[in-house]
């Protein structure tokens, strides 16, 4: 409670004078930060201006370079120093700037400000990241992805810093260490970069029953999702929302996508980390450059603190998920995602996200991982952004004004006035000073739980299910997506050299999952595995139900063509009214064509008219696209079908199940690269008209499923 003896100095005015609670507030509050080079002269960081920017200072021109040439010092000084350490986990990050906006329903849960009127736009500033690979790994490959969104609300800064799956590989923060250990890079050698699949990863989740559920996510297609706008996005933590009443519900927070759900084709994905290393950063950047924003809905899963314990698994614990059909997700408001940064290390770079930092109205429960995360996330920014001044970094300062005595440390930006950096004082006024906590006045105060036990080293028996929600997710997956985790598993162990640990993942967990996905890894890497499930009783655990058709990534496919990149492929003595049809066709339904040719070079049509490529067959691979269309003319297409790109364009994408449609001649291409022109997904026709309907079907569905035993199975 409050107890400063002094009363509170009542001018509102003059503790809010720098205050501003506009949408673009973070964005004007930002702009005394931002530098334009425009109309500037070179000066040293000193003030004075630079003559020579070309030249060292030198004893004679060919002479030693003198030690008094300050210009030349400060500059290698500060491109010496230029590098802070990356991240220890999520190094490999990409950022935008929007806004998040509630719905009317929010205000009931949470007397958090941002939830309070539907009219109000917040700031906000949401990080994407991979976890394992440093900061120039590879955007696509198998990993969870970070989804942590700085909510920069009048009471504060609000940080949500979740991921793209709901649940995590370990119950106890005290294992955090271990895990991350295992899935890096290995330490003799640092190999992999970025990926899951050797030897000191698979050993630990081996032997650690716990995080069989989010292993199972991540041999998903969830890994490797084609567009951050189609990912969705979970708090993980069962957290807390308290209401103007002062009344605390547990709560599980969710991003929807409203682009819908659906993730690249691991070959596809793979083929990605050569030809477009920065294939997901590429899309959210370009994407937000050409107007087309990246929205999701924010959802809550509400439960009253009286139904704590009717589930059969603990809440507290980070190793489950509720199913969607026990407590249904609530959308609560939107967020909109329509700014990219000015600068990459300013901005995506430093800024620094807790999820210790809430807001009143939102509070922790005691899920143990959670729990440690407090301590962690302050603490890595230590080092990382070198002390604890870092929130005064202009990303990471909230709109609201910070007013404290924390005084000094090292890079101190903020000029103190007064004399008094202690509370209570009398010579400063009393200011700052304490606020209570009643909802009118905003004080933050912790929820009041009670809390009476023994201090011990033990987990509860309620954490001790390890499967039963694995086997949830598992029932839950369509066919196509069975198929792919059992190859994902066969191809990660397969990259495990210790034979002992792929005995023990295929014949003592997997099982416990499910009989028939051991059955069919075991039987990819000889290995028998046992008839029954291995595991005791009560870590098999029960589930009240048998499936969650929300858990599939099908569940929420996109169904329309909106941002989804074509590629039309052409070459000299095309037809450039199916070229424009197709575009214009395209563009109706917020789809965009993008004119592939064998070069850069202008292309001659029949009627000759040269059309402009937006790219080449090798510049802009089919892997950098969502589906292909051969435009006709007869020696287009016969360019196109000598060419051994060409070839491969049409063949690569039919191998990704993606539709592909030609038109007139342009099904040579097709018939001499070998793709089977009477399968689904492939559409032949005379115009555009014959063809459009059809496949823009086919790619509202994300991929042609039907071709996936074919094109991408292991062996049943
Ligand atoms: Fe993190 N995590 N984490 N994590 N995490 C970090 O903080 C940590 C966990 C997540 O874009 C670090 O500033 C511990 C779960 C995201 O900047 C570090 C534990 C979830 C990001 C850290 C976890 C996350 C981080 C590294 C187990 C999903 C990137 C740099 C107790 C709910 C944020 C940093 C960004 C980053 C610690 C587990 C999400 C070291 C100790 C569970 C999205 O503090």
């Amino acid at each position: 409670m409050a107890n400063n003896p002094h009363t509170r100095p009542n001018s509102d005015e003059a503790h809010d004078k720098d205050f501003k609670t506009t949408e673009d507030s973070k964005s004007e509050n930002l702009e005394k930060y931002r530098s334009d080079a425009e109309g500037h002269d070179l000066r040293t960081n000193q003030g004075v201006r630079i003559s020579d920017n070309h030249n060292s200072l030198k004893a004679g021109e060919r002479g030693p370079t003198l030690m008094e040439d300050f210009i030349f010092r400060e500059k290698l000084n500060h491109f010496d120093n230029e590098r802070i350490p990356e991240r220890i986990v999520h190094a490999r990050g990409s950022a935008a700037h929007g806004y998040f906006q509630p719905y009317p329903q929010a205000a009931q849960y949470s007397k958090a400000g941002l939830f309070q009127d539907p009219n109000k736009k917040t700031p906000v500033f949401v990080r994407f990241s991979t976890v394992q690979g440093p900061r120039g790994s590879n955007d696509t490959v198998r990993d969870v992805r970070g989804f942590a969104t700085k909510f920069y609300t009048d009471e504060g800064n609000w940080d949500l810093v979740g991921n793209d799956m709901p649940v995590f590989f370990i119950q106890d923060a005290i294992k955090f260490p271990d895990f991350v250990h295992a899935v890096k890079p290995e330490p003799h050698n640092e190999i992999p970069q970025g990926q899951s699949a050797h030897d000191t990863f698979w050993d630990f989740v081996s032997l650690m029953p716990e995080a069989t559920h989010m292993v199972l996510w991540t041999m998903s297609d969830r890994a490797f999702p084609r567009h951050y706008r189609n990912m969705e996005g979970f708090g993980v933590h069962t957290f807390r929302l308290i209401d103007k009443q002062g009344k605390a519900r547990f709560a599980k927070f969710h991003w929807k996508p409203l682009a819908g759900t659906c993730s690249l084709i691991w070959d596809e994905a793979q083929k990605l980390w050569g030809r477009d290393p920065d294939f997901n950063r590429r899309q959210l950047w370009d994407d937000i450059e050409n107007g087309d924003f990246i929205e999701y809905e924010f959802g809550v899963q509400i439960v009253e603190e009286e139904d704590e314990h009717k589930f059969d698994f603990d809440l507290l614990d980070p190793t489950k998920l509720i199913p969607e059909e026990q407590v249904p997700v609530i959308p609560i408001g939107k967020m909109v995602l329509n700014r990219n940064p000015d600068n990459f290390f300013a901005e995506t770079e430093q800024v620094a996200f807790s999820p210790a930092h809430v807001v009143p109205g939102i509070d922790f429960t005691n899920d143990p991982l959670l729990q440690g995360r407090l301590f962690s996330y302050l603490d890595t920014q230590m080092l990382r952004l070198g002390g604890p001044n870092f929130h005064e970094i202009p990303i990471n300062q909230p709109v609201s004004p910070a007013h404290n005595n924390q005084r000094d440390s090292l890079h101190r930006q903020t000029i103190n006035k007064g004399q008094a950096s202690y509370e209570p004082n009398s010579i400063d006024g009393g200011w700052p000073s304490e606020t209570p906590a009643a909802p009118e006045d905003g004080g933050f105060e912790s929820h009041y739980e009670r809390v009476d036990a023994n201090k011990v080293r033990a987990r509860s028996p309620s954490f001790g299910d390890h499967y039963s929600q694995a086997t949830l997710f598992w029932n839950s997956q369509t066919e196509v997506e069975k198929e792919h985790i059992i190859a994902a598993y066969t191809f990660e162990l397969s990259k495990v050299k210790r034979p002992w640990i792929r005995e023990r993942m295929i014949k003592e967990i997997l099982p416990n999952i499910d009989l028939e996905l051991a059955r069919r890894v075991g039987e990819n890497h000889g290995i028998e595995v046992p008839s029954t499930k291995p595991a005791p009783a009560d870590e098999l655990g029960t589930s009240s139900q048998q499936d969650s058709p929300a858990l599939s990534l099908m569940a929420r496919l996109p169904h329309d063509i909106k941002y989804r990149k074509v590629a039309i492929l052409v070459a000299d003595g095309v037809d450039a009214e199916h070229v424009d049809g197709i575009k214009a066709r395209l563009k109706a339904e917020g789809a965009q064509g993008m004119v592939i040719a064998p070069s850069m070079a202008p292309v001659k049509s029949i009627s000759g008219q040269a059309l402009a490529p937006d790219g080449m067959l090798n510049g802009e691979p089919s892997v950098t696209m969502d589906s292909v269309i051969v435009a006709g003319g007869a020696e287009s297409a016969k360019t196109l079908s000598q060419s051994g790109l060409g070839l491969y364009y049409v063949q690569e994408a039919y191998k990704h199940l993606k539709a592909i449609a030609a038109i007139g001649e342009g099904s040579e291409l097709l018939s001499a690269a070998g793709v089977p022109t009477q399968e689904d997904g492939v559409f032949l026709g005379a115009s555009v008209d014959d063809v459009f309907t059809p496949f823009a079907e086919a790619m509202g569905q994300h991929r042609v499923w039907s071709r996936d035993a074919k094109a991408n199975s292991m062996p049943a």
